[in-house]
């Protein structure tokens, strides 16, 4: 009224549509932030990155040192993957092994920011994006609502089909089996294991997550809220609700604990489990996992009561819950993602590595970890129980296999049966097709940046033509004529049909990303803080130690009657399987009645 128009307001009218954000093509290297100035300038912000000039392209001295000593994620991976002789000596000189441990863990962990900085909705920081806990964070901000292309400058105006994309370069053919012989019980530890942390909030939408503390609380053993963890807890001696069938231990049906679980119709009420997570009756695997971790809950209180007769039930509760997100982590360092990694490097879990080293103990999953470990192409055609062979409708939501088969043979057949290989292009199952499309639609709604500025920004060289992605011909001619250019490749596109790394899972892409989310997700967790990791916190050297001698091996072994199965996250092969049960015999001679020997001799006369 009366004030003439601002010189921003007549710029953005005769210039906003001709002249794009600069930020757009992502000229700021090295980690530098991309900040707009004016309509048509930018200013890159270079501090701290160890790179200076104009896009951050100019090291200084000590950092150019530093990149031409570093030998290539790829030369790294080789080293670890070989050379098992040597490796062996290395894993039992403790210092030796401290020593790398320590490095693996600040070297992946430094490359998230802590604290977090964006999300979906703040390209740049903000106090809201910082604090608002009901985001997923975001490692690249999104790309500019204003760019040319969907990628920021290149790649076509539009991105391709999903559906198009999914059946040409995602749909199985035929069942790749994994080269690294994961097997289903890595699986479904995956999905079991994930769900307290990976839940995306379908209400407000993809960039939002559900679970409230971003990190390995075991929310999905005793629920989100408070009210849940009520229901589902005993009030006595620290203990979660069960009930007894066939002499073995189970969780709680939903019509005596009255919590909330998504099951369809034909579920019949004397069949739905209650378990932390509401989701969790989808497939067997993931119940005969709560059923275990229940089992543990349980063996854990009798334990601690022992150790501490005094104690009320609410502290044996919260005494143990610590013990089992100790006893988690252990299991996911050394059983799992040793079983992921390939390395003849023996990894280890132990916090006070990390207690000389500047390191945040807080963590924020971002929405690029949620959409990486969308590892569907693990899934199987069919489901091999016993001598039976489900499909996917006779498994889904079929609960009554927990108790027909009992714990003891699911997990004999998830650890005989082999999954997927996740790299590699065309390897994700029609059963699950569609999660994988809902994966590339909400990367697209939440616009993140391509392929190769994630591959920059986790240290890795750009791919520089389809070929160079794929290792191929077939899949790389397909994705020319989708993406138009190799710059403007998606993530979660780029991920699955990346070449795997020789006889493996992965390819670089998802172990360069993959393994600093998750060391840093699970060392940041508060236990591993100095004031934590103690034997006090875990109601003394008993609890203390029930953390450092976990295994998957020992969690079925403590929670099954009669002789216990081989449980692992690789088939074992015939050599293996004895010596699999071998291992497993001597880990537990010690701390549990069951007695695998006589198992071992059972399987030894069949081979
Ligand atoms: C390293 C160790 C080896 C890494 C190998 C593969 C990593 C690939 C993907 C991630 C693997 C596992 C995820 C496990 C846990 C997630 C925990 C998140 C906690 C919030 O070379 O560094």
């Amino acid at each position: 009224k009366g004030t003439p128009p601002s010189r921003a307001f007549l710029h953005s009218l005769f210039f906003v549509h001709h002249t794009a954000n600069p930020c757009c093509s992502e000229p700021c290297q090295n980690r530098g932030v991309c900040t707009s100035v004016g309509y048509d300038s930018y200013e890159c912000d270079c501090t701290r990155t160890g790179y200076y000039g104009q896009n951050c392209t100019i090291p200084e001295f000590f950092t150019w040192v530093k990149v031409s000593l570093k030998p290539t994620p790829d030369t790294v991976h080789y080293i670890l993957t070989h050379f098992k002789g040597l490796w062996n000596v290395i894993n039992n000189i403790p210092f030796l092994r401290d020593a790398i441990m320590g490095y693996v863990l600040t070297s992946r962990a430094h490359l998230i920011d802590s604290p977090p900085t964006y999300n979906s909705d703040y390209g740049y920081k903000s106090w809201e994006a910082y604090s608002n806990l009901s985001y997923f964070t975001r490692t690249l901000p999104p790309v500019p609502e204003d760019c040319p292309t969907p990628m920021g400058v290149s790649g076509k105006t539009e991105l391709p089909d999903v559906k198009i994309l999914a059946e040409k370069l995602l749909l199985r053919r035929k069942f790749i089996p994994d080269p690294q012989r994961t097997s289903l019980m890595f699986a479904f530890f995956a999905q079991h294991f994930t769900h307290q942390f990976f839940k995306t909030d379908m209400k407000k939408g993809a960039a939002f997550t559900r679970a409230k503390n971003h990190g390995v609380d075991l929310s999905h053993i005793y629920g989100e809220e408070l009210e849940r963890q009520h229901k589902l807890r005993l009030f006595r001696d620290g203990k979660l609700r069960y009930q007894v069938l066939d002499g073995e231990v189970y969780p709680p049906m939903v019509s005596e604990v009255q919590v909330d679980m998504h099951y369809p119709p034909h579920v019949p009420e004397s069949r739905r489990f209650a378990v932390g997570h509401e989701a969790f009756g989808l497939v067997p695997g993931l119940l005969m996992y709560a059923t275990l971790w229940l089992r543990e809950h349980n063996r854990v209180c009798d334990i601690l009561k022992k150790e501490h007769p005094d104690w009320d039930d609410e502290r044996l509760f919260q005494t143990t819950r610590l013990i089992l997100i100790g006893e988690t982590i252990k299991i996911v360092i050394e059983d799992y993602v040793q079983h992921l990694s390939g390395y003849h490097f023996k990894l280890k879990f132990d916090p006070e590595i990390l207690f000389n080293q500047h390191f945040q103990y807080q963590n924020r999953i971002s929405s690029e970890f949620n959409t990486l470990y969308h590892w569907h192409p693990l899934m199987p055609e069919d489901f091999h129980i016993q001598d039976e062979v489900y499909s996917y409708s006779q498994f889904l939501f079929n609960t009554t296999m927990l108790t027909d088969y009992g714990i003891s043979n699911l997990v004999e057949s998830f650890t005989n049966q082999v999954a997927g290989r996740v790299a590699g292009g065309r390897n994700v199952g029609r059963a699950v097709l569609m999660v994988a499309m809902k994966s590339l639609e909400n990367s697209r709604q939440m616009r993140f940046q391509s392929l190769n500025a994630y591959r920059k920004r986790f240290n890795m060289k750009p791919y520089v033509s389809f070929e160079d992605l794929t290792g191929e011909q077939e899949m790389s001619a397909e994705l020319e004529e989708l993406y138009g250019d190799v710059e403007a490749v998606e993530l979660y596109t780029g991920l699955l049909v990346e070449k795997p790394r020789p006889n493996s899972i992965f390819g670089e892409t998802m172990v360069e990303m993959g393994a600093p989310y998750s060391l840093k997700g699970l060392l940041g967790n508060p236990i591993c803080s100095p004031e934590y990791w103690k034997p006090s916190t875990f109601g003394g050297r008993v609890g203390f130690n029930i953390v450092n001698t976990a295994s998957l091996q020992k969690l079925v072994c403590d929670n099954v009657k009669g002789p216990c199965p081989i449980a692992s996250f690789h088939v074992p092969d015939v050599k293996d399987s004895v010596q699999g049960t071998i291992n497993a015999s001597t880990a537990h001679s010690r701390q549990n009645e069951v007695n695998p020997t006589v198992l071992l001799k059972e399987r030894s006369s069949e081979l």
